[in-house]
């Protein structure tokens, strides 16, 4: 059986130049960014903008996609859709454990007029109660030895410090799911560069010729199945490994804060804003927030799909309580967030897509920030309802409890720490207690942690989630 190749392809547009160094390669990255690169130089002839791949903990992307030039297929599935294009715009990858300094190398590159990630929360190393990178973090310490990088952060900046000995600027673009994700970034770099003895020269020449926008990225693409795989290879008969399968929904909005050139993502649908915090607000706390609910739930119900998961009735009413009631009073007022929460709910249930609730739930003590203690702080401030929010960061300490009782291993980077939580008397407590995710204002003697530990204690133990449930939770907490 042949394999995708340039060879097999030989009709697919490449670029001739490395214009893009993009670190994590993930199916993301491959459905949205590289997907809207590959069309805007369809439609320019520009072939300046190659992308060079980075992935950066596992050497499997680049095993994928290195015996096939780059090349993969994009799968769009919805209902009554279902179409495949093979992506160009990847003409490089680099695998970060086998080669570091590549890295370096690739995003020193003069021709490099974007540096782009996806790295998922967890990949910024930040103290998420602070917002600040996490200094103690022993990779970062081994970073700022002076070793090869193995860090994103790390990568970044020896490449930003490669740079500035040229003058060459870059913009560095967060493509994550964090608010005002491009601040953020700047923010741990700047806390980096500050412990390098270039530090002052260093962040004077980032502060004058790097930019960092902050964007909003939307595209739900479930990880690969080798069932993805067979189904291509049957109607294709070419074996793709990097085939990856997405809804056909896609929106990226960015702040139009360049520091040098960029692809004609503007003829691609791509949105270019002086503000993308309205946009990123209502994204993260509708679609990412509501996602993390149906995750947590859904598994307690026995849902193993996102689509599953919101079929349940009474899961698709705890989500839609919670953006109408809680979230929506803290959203920017022009932003139409009862149509957008209709078309997330409806995206969610797309039965073509296997988005496992397993997926979803990964990495929480990551996500819960991002996605839901920051519209509590604004619901409290305001004084609207946090009832429903209550529910969703309950949800998550029930799923940490439950798990761990059941003898299954937490995918998440603070698993040691939520593990050791969990196994206290007041394991509901302790896990609120963990300052790092809670702060200081919002631990189990506060009126919101006392508010999730009376949905978290009717939860634990409890094989699904019932009309009762919800009923408790009006009397007891509304
Ligand atoms: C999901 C996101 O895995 C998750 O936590 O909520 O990856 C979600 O699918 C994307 O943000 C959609 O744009």
């Amino acid at each position: 059986m042949s394999r995708l190749s340039s060879a097999t392809a030989p009709d697919v547009p490449r670029p001739v130049s490395r214009g893009i160094v993009h670190l994590g390669l993930g199916a993301f990255h491959r459905a949205h960014q590289a997907a809207f690169t590959h069309e805007a130089a369809l439609l320019t002839g520009d072939s300046s903008w190659g992308i060079t791949g980075v992935t950066q903990r596992s050497a499997a992307v680049a095993e994928q996609l290195r015996p096939q030039d780059g090349l993969f297929t994009l799968v769009e599935k919805g209902p009554g859709i279902d179409r495949a294009s093979v992506v160009g715009s990847i003409t490089e990858v680099i695998s970060a454990v086998d080669d570091a300094d590549a890295v370096v190398d690739a995003i020193a590159d003069p021709r490099v007029r974007i540096v782009s990630l996806t790295v998922t929360e967890k990949g910024y190393r930040l103290d998420p109660a602070t917002g600040r990178l996490r200094l103690d973090d022993p990779e970062i310490v081994a970073d700022l030895t002076g070793r090869s990088p193995g860090t994103v952060v790390g990568q970044l900046v020896a490449g930003l410090a490669s740079r500035a000995k040229l003058d060459a600027p870059v913009t560095v673009l967060s493509c994550d799911n964090l608010p005002h994700n491009g601040v953020l970034l700047a923010g741990i770099v700047r806390d980096y560069v500050a412990q390098r003895d270039d530090a002052t020269a260093l962040q004077s020449w980032i502060d004058s010729a790097a930019s960092f926008p902050n964007s909003m990225v939307d595209r739900i693409v479930p990880a690969t199945t080798d069932e993805d795989r067979r189904r291509l290879e049957d109607e294709t008969g070419l074996r793709d490994d990097a085939v990856v399968v997405c809804e056909p929904f896609r929106q990226w909005v960015i702040e139009d804060h360049f520091a040098a050139e960029r692809p004609a993502w503007d003829l691609v649908g791509v949105q270019f804003v002086t503000d993308v915090e309205p946009w990123e607000t209502m994204k993260l706390r509708v679609l990412n927030a509501s996602h993390s609910l149906l995750a947590y739930l859904g598994v307690r119900s026995g849902h193993s799909t996102i689509a599953d998961a919101v079929a349940d009735p009474v899961l698709k009413s705890l989500a839609h309580r919670m953006i109408v009631s809680d979230v929506a009073p803290t959203l920017h007022p022009d932003m139409n967030s009862d149509a957008y929460a209709n078309e997330v709910l409806t995206r969610f249930a797309n039965p073509t897509l296997p988005h496992t609730t397993r997926q979803v739930a990964m990495d929480g003590s990551q996500k819960l920030g991002p996605r839901l203690l920051g519209t509590v702080r604004d619901a409290q401030g305001r004084g609207s309802s946090t009832t429903w929010l209550a529910v969703a960061v309950a949800s998550w300490v029930a799923y940490v409890i439950d798990e761990l009782r059941a003898g299954r291993a937490l995918d998440d980077p603070m698993a040691d720490v939520l593990s050791r939580a969990a196994a206290q008397d007041d394991a509901v407590a302790a896990l609120l207690s963990v300052e790092q995710i809670f702060g200081a204002d919002l631990g189990p003697d506060s009126p919101f942690g006392r508010r999730v530990a009376a949905a978290a204690d009717l939860l634990v133990g409890s094989a699904a989630v019932t009309t009762e449930f919800v009923a408790n939770i009006e009397r007891e907490l509304s």
